[in-house]
């Protein structure tokens, strides 16, 4: 697929990993229908899928099987639509949209919402375990292992309970950063780690995705609180301005828009360099840093 356009790969990749999706997804009319429906809710239809295409573009340097790379990027899609769907309510963000849709809990009820994120990231983690990823059960393992602790208390998790502590304080920027490295930064970075783990790739080339990876988490994050501040919600699908509203420190707080666009631009370059030795095979993960940095949604 190198040789069509960027938006055309995309489309064909986010195509038929809707249905994956579909399928690896409780059915909505078996029991528990109320909480298979609400998972079905948070996860389907919506989101810009930045994770998955990640996995897929990462999985281009490898030649790995595209079958066994829907099931790494579907674990982490889970993982992030169960954080999604736990950070919007009340006891953390308290919102009312997210992907141009009621929350979770306002669709449904707080106590079926807690039970969608619960279950998502368990999931997440039985279809790691349960299908063949990679013929080296080792590497299978090592990326069960990373998926773990990159959601959990060293990792999103942390990053969320340092978030919600940040509130009122003024953070310095090395601490902001190290809050987004964990809350938004660690799940990117094991996306495309993920998908290279489906195929055989050596540590000095996963060292230098892993890098990649760790810019355009950044990236990611110094974009999302200048959107924050700048779009809409209509464009957003999510309330805008939100992180001001709740005294929140963010790139833009801290920094300015101008400077935090310089920052993102300066993650950019980064990234960019750390790809030069793959040549035209990464060619997808180029396109996703810009796209990730110059996005307006
Ligand atoms: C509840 C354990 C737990 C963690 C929550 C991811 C997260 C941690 C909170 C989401 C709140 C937020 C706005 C985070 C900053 C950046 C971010 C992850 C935005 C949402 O990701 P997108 O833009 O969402 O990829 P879509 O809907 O496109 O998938």
């Amino acid at each position: 697929m190198t040789s069509i356009d960027f938006q055309s790969w995309t489309n064909t990749h986010l195509t038929r990993f809707e249905r994956v999706l579909e399928d690896l997804l409780p059915p909505a009319k078996a029991a528990p229908q109320r909480l298979h429906q609400a998972m079905r809710y948070a996860v389907l239809d919506g989101g810009k899928r930045v994770r998955p295409l990640l996995a897929f573009a990462a999985a281009e340097l490898t030649g790995a099987e595209l079958s066994r790379v829907h099931i790494a990027a579907a674990s982490v899609e889970l993982i992030h639509a169960y954080s999604l769907v736990h950070d919007d309510m009340p006891c953390m963000d308290d919102d009312v949209l997210r992907r141009g849709k009621p929350t979770c809990h306002v669709q449904y009820d707080e106590a079926t919402a807690l039970l969608v994120g619960d279950s998502l990231q368990t999931l997440a983690f039985q279809l790691l375990a349960e299908h063949r990823l990679n013929d080296d059960a080792a590497r299978q393992l090592e990326m069960i292992k990373l998926l773990a602790s990159a959601s959990g208390s060293r990792g999103m998790a942390g990053g969320q309970a340092i978030d919600l502590e940040s509130v009122g304080k003024a953070l310095s920027v090395p601490e902001l950063e190290l809050m987004h490295i964990h809350k938004t930064g660690a799940l990117i970075r094991a996306a495309i780690l993920l998908g290279a783990h489906c195929g055989n790739m050596a540590a000095p080339e996963l060292a230098k995705l892993d890098h990649f990876g760790k810019c355009v988490g950044l990236a990611f994050q110094v974009v999302d609180d200048v959107l924050d501040e700048e779009a809409d919600t209509a464009t957003l699908g999510k309330t805008a301005g939100k992180d001001a509203d709740n005294d929140k420190p963010t790139y833009v707080t801290l920094l300015g828009v101008q400077a935090a666009r310089a920052m993102a631009h300066t993650l950019h370059q980064d990234a960019l360099d750390s790809l030069a030795e793959f040549g035209d095979a990464a060619r997808r993960l180029r396109e996703l840093a810009d796209f990730i940095v110059l996005r307006k949604y």
